[in-house]
């Protein structure tokens, strides 16, 4: 089956990459819906469509925006996050992210944390939230102040002297209301070793697809 080979240009321009495209598959293809479809199969989980670019007809959108994320990290609702195999303390967990131009995960909706929920099933994961500057005054990571909280029924509870940093995934003994099945966090020791999370914005890939 013939294939053709694109080149891809980041949005900051400073990494191409190549997609091959599955030529005769897409000439068969005529809807946007299709081409999408079709982009979704072949890239589950590393490229999603957004739109056609701007200045194309709908019924003529033969470009499009792609967000990408790096290899092995999950794309989900327009954040690429990492879910880590090793086990590290908050801090270094944070550098590692770092390291990733990424950060520890903030959590600020239900969507969101029903995701993180769904994913880590069970096992403990850091999160981007802390107190180690102030007792009990929780920030994430770009210093924004905590809103919603997923706190597990009997948490935060800065047990032996001193929680400070937060994991998602927690069980603990309290029974939780009905309704409150999200609500997994646990403030923890931050020199404890844990799985953790990084998040970051995918890169924007612009992609020309045959006609
Ligand atoms: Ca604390
Ligand atoms: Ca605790």
């Amino acid at each position: 089956m013939a294939s053709a080979t694109y080149n891809n240009v980041h949005s900051d321009g400073r990494q191409t990459a190549r997609i091959n495209i599955d030529v005769l598959v897409l000439t068969r293809i005529t809807s946007i819906e299709q081409k999408m479809e079709q982009l979704k199969h072949n890239y589950t989980q590393s490229l999603m469509y957004i739109r056609c670019i701007e200045n194309s007809s709908a019924s003529e959108c033969d470009q499009f925006l792609i967000q990408q994320c790096p290899e092995r990290w999950v794309l989900n609702n327009n954040q690429c996050y990492f879910f880590s195999s090793v086990h590290e303390t908050w801090e270094r967990s944070q550098n590692i992210c770092k390291s990733y131009e990424a950060d520890l995960v903030i959590i600020t909706d239900s969507t969101k944390q029903a995701f993180i929920t769904k994913t880590i099933a069970n096992d403990y994961f850091w999160i981007g939230l802390t107190d180690v500057e102030q007792e009990n005054q929780w920030k994430w990571v770009d210093g924004s102040r905590l809103e919603s909280r997923f706190w597990h029924c009997d948490q935060p509870d800065d047990a032996f002297g001193g929680e400070d940093c937060v994991f998602a995934g927690y069980i603990g003994p309290c029974t939780p209301e009905p309704g409150q099945v999200l609500n997994n966090w646990n403030d923890e020791n931050c020199a404890h070793v844990q799985q953790f999370i990084c998040e970051k914005k995918p890169s924007l890939v612009r992609m020309q697809l045959p006609l």
